[in-house]
């Protein structure tokens, strides 16, 4: 009797992420697993900026608004102004920021380190394959428009297929 495994297989989509001009050292790892309901998200990251609050117009430096952007394309482009290319947010359902499809959680450092865990229903691993994931220098404030007024673009990563 021969079983074939592969429909079986939870999803499961990646993406390294590695920092450009502004935050040269930052590495991190997401993985997209598909579970009950959903998508659990794993994210580890490690090199991020150190915290610093905010200064009369200045907005602090983390934490880091994070999200999954339309284009996978990781091109640095400008060095003061990077990874333009990625474009805007990916937003399939056409909602407000704060309710995009790929509008995760702010990213907190940890001397550099973060870990973080979450579920979402608003997409399964496969869909945001060949999307980009972006951590931003800034924090999200989930209302300004089009993406939170997180500001500059520290790292990118273009989700790929695993299972
Ligand atoms: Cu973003």
């Amino acid at each position: 009797m021969y079983y074939d495994t592969t429909n079986c297989m939870p999803e499961t989509s990646m993406t390294e992420i590695r920092g450009g001009p502004l935050a040269p050292q930052l590495y991190g790892i997401i993985t997209f697993s598909q579970v009950s309901g959903g998508t659990e998200v794993y994210v580890e990251v490690w090199g991020l900026p150190p915290y610093k609050p905010a200064q009369g117009e200045k907005q602090p430096i983390g934490p880091h608004g994070f999200h999954i952007h339309e284009n996978g394309n990781c091109e640095v482009g400008n060095p003061e102004n990077p990874f333009q290319a990625a474009g805007g947010h990916w937003n399939p359902t056409n909602q407000p920021h704060g309710n995009h499809a790929g509008d995760f959680p702010v990213l907190f450092s940890n001397n550099g380190y973060a870990k973080m865990s979450f579920f979402t229903n608003k997409f399964m691993p496969q869909d945001v394959v060949g999307k980009s994931v972006i951590i931003h220098e800034n924090p999200d404030d989930y209302r300004s428009q089009p993406a939170g007024n997180s500001g500059k673009r520290l790292a990118c990563g273009v989700i790929y297929r695993l299972y």
